[in-house]
């Protein structure tokens, strides 16, 4: 089997898995109370859907159930299902209309940037999308070949230099071959940081000032692992969140 099968493979048994918990948590209750609002949000939890979305499904179920007076469990998994598809079509649109346009991936270490990245260039390459990947973290051991690996899986191209090299540099360097080549979106990893690493954030200024000069009328998106903003807004700190990182900076 490919390795990308097996991951899909992966993906698929996992959704199962909480499905089917969350329908055989379901099936034993005969009311709708708060315990089965409690007990629902901690599936959701533990399947990996991260805190704050967890407690807006759940908030978001309260409502819909006291609203339309909804007594039977039997009818919560409906409403689940439209109240996870309608939060994935309200989600907010990366601005990438431009060629090339540039996706900055910040954060701190270890909160699934570079794994984001792999899935993002997979997501836009199947939209018909040319990507490039600027490897600009430079500092952490075996961050480029990671990237590497999944550049290959999304069958796009890494820009790189040698670890230790200066990743302002590494993304000129992706700019550059992007207006060449015509890419459509340049993804740019970095170094996971914290904000009180004063010599890390000046790195991540430069980089800015870098992408800034050459790319004055580029759409640009700083991408932060657990939440978008807009260039020019502050880079804020995202907590660590995960809970199987095993990585060091
Ligand atoms: N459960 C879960 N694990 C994830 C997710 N995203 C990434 N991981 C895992 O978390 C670990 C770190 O992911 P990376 O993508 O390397 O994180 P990073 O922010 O690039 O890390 P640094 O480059 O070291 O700062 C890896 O073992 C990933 O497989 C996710 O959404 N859920
Ligand atoms: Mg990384």
């Amino acid at each position: 089997m490919g390795l990308f099968k097996k991951i899909k493979d992966g993906l698929k048994k996992t959704r199962e898995a909480v499905v089917n918990q969350i329908d055989s948590m379901l099936k034993s209750f005969t009311k709708i109370d708060e315990e089965l609002f409690e007990e629902l949000e901690e599936l959701l939890v533990m399947g990996d859907v991260g805190v704050n979305t967890a407690t807006k499904i759940t908030d978001e179920l309260r409502k819909r159930v006291k609203k339309e007076g909804i007594t039977n469990p039997d009818e919560v998994m409906g409403l689940l299902r439209e109240i996870t598809a309608a939060m994935l079509r309200g989600g907010e649109e990366l601005n990438i209309g431009t060629k090339p346009s540039i996706i900055l991936v910040i954060g701190v270490n270890g909160v699934g940037k570079t794994t984001t990245i792999g899935k993002l260039a997979k997501y836009l390459k199947n939209q018909g999308k040319s990507v490039l990947l600027a490897a600009a973290d430079t500092f952490r051991a075996a961050a480029i070949e990671q990237l590497e690996v999944w550049a290959d899986r999304a069958d796009c191209e890494v820009i790189k230099q040698k670890e230790g090299s200066d990743p302002a540099a590494v993304v000129y360097d992706a700019i550059s071959a992007a207006k060449a080549r015509k890419s459509d979106v340049i993804i740019a990893d970095t170094a996971g940081r914290l904000h009180n690493k004063k010599h890390l954030m000046n790195e991540l200024g430069k980089i800015s000032r870098i992408i800034d000069r050459e790319l004055p009328e580029a759409d640009k998106e700083f991408l932060n692992r657990t939440e978008c903003c807009k260039s020019g807004k502050r880079i804020q700190e995202c907590g660590r969140h995960n809970r199987n990182s095993t990585h060091k900076a």
